[in-house]
């Protein structure tokens, strides 16, 4: 599972990357298109707490993939913007960034920054990319000498599809019938794909909380069950090149709680549908990522094949159980202790001691 970074250039997509994967490539001008990929650590308190408890000699949170894919500039030309749009298809989930930030480098390149525009603009590239990629179905299956028998059924979503967009839709707004989606179940659209908006703001804007376009855009991400995040790129660097004590004090004069870079990593991981179950121990404590309602046997093959082989049991205790109680020990005398069969649906949070037998 991998997310994309998408959007107009020079907007932070990889200095956000950077951030989040620990990498260091080359941010603002330049005339590579590199596509770079990269994990990602999704920060958990409850990963932090759980080793407060057990004193692992390991502790170890989740992951995830991110592949930054860098914007079309001018004079790019066709060719190349059809190869990043590519990239951008086969990420599972999107992350479109925006820049509301004032730079007046790039204010003389790109113009002044108008969020809201940026973000009707670059949805209108996925849009008029999906578009014509239904135009060549389309044409496919009306030229084809042996069209598939659904052949009318196929052209009628189709064309449904197309007029939708035209009129400025996105696909994952379009109501459809099941047995209509699964018609056209094996294209990719990209605007289908999950996606947060995260909106690049400037130190000043932070601190106002205001920007232009800001009430457009969150009516838009409203009607069209997008989240928006702000996040000043600028200052997550700073955060980042402190040392540990400078940074809570920094932090707590901006009044942030935890970098905004967590945040993000931790949306990203939600709108891939992903969740969290935990094991702990003297050894490690570890958080294991499930697609949402996962089985408890199929989430025992994530710690390892022979438990979900010869899975018995799995004894389940909650998180937040956990944390109300106070220690394990408390938490058992209460009878917070469940066993729970292989159908049992993993809840995110949820500490599991597999019991199996090979
Ligand atoms: N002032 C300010 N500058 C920023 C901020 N975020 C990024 N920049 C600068 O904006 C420029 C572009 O940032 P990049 O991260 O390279 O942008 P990008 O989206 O990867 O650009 P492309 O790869 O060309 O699409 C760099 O010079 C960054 O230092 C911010 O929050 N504030
Ligand atoms: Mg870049």
């Amino acid at each position: 599972m991998q997310i994309g970074l998408v959007g107009l250039p020079q907007t932070g997509k990889t200095t956000l990357f950077n951030l989040l994967t620990g990498a260091d490539e080359a941010t603002g001008l330049s005339r590579k298109r590199e596509v770079y990929s990269g994990t990602a650590i999704v920060p958990d308190e409850r990963i932090d707490f759980l080793a407060s408890l057990y004193k692992p000699r390991k502790k170890t949170y989740a992951q995830i993939q991110f592949k930054d894919i860098p914007g079309v500039h001018r004079g790019d030309g066709a060719g190349a913007a059809t190869r990043l749009l590519e990239e951008a298809k086969t990420a599972d989930a999107l992350v479109q960034v925006i820049r509301a930030f004032q730079e007046e480098a790039l204010n003389a390149t790109f113009g002044f920054p108008d969020p809201y525009k940026e973000l009707i603009d670059f949805g209108a590239d996925l849009a008029l990319s999906d578009m014509v990629s239904v135009e060549n179905r389309l044409a496919r299956l009306q030229s084809a000498r042996k069209p598939p028998k659904d052949a009318s059924a196929q052209i009628a979503v189709l064309q449904r599809v197309l007029t939708a967009l035209e009129e400025g839709q996105h696909f994952r707004t379009i109501n459809f019938k099941e047995e209509e989606k699964s018609l056209i179940a094996d294209q990719v659209f990209l605007t289908e794909k999950p996606l947060i908006i995260v909106v690049n703001v400037d130190e000043k804007s932070w601190s106002t909380g205001d920007y232009p376009g800001k009430n457009n855009i969150f009516t838009y991400g409203a009607e069209h069950k997008i989240p928006i995040m702000e996040i000043c790129a600028r200052i997550e660097l700073e955060i980042h090149q402190l040392a540990q004590e400078d940074r809570e004090e920094f932090m707590r004069e901006l009044q942030l709680s935890e970098p905004g870079i967590n945040r993000l990593a931790r949306a990203a991981y939600n709108l891939l549908g992903l969740i969290s179950f935990f094991t702990v121990g003297e050894d490690e404590v570890r958080a294991w990522t499930i697609r949402q309602g996962t089985t408890a046997r199929k989430a025992a093959g994530k710690v390892h094949s022979d438990m979900e082989r010869g899975f018995i049991r799995a004894e389940v205790f909650h998180y937040d159980d956990l944390r109300q109680a106070g220690s394990t020990a408390a938490a058992r005398e209460k009878g917070l202790f469940r066993l729970e069969g292989k159908d049992y649906i993993v809840k995110d949070g949820d500490i599991i001691n597999f019991r199996f037998n090979v």
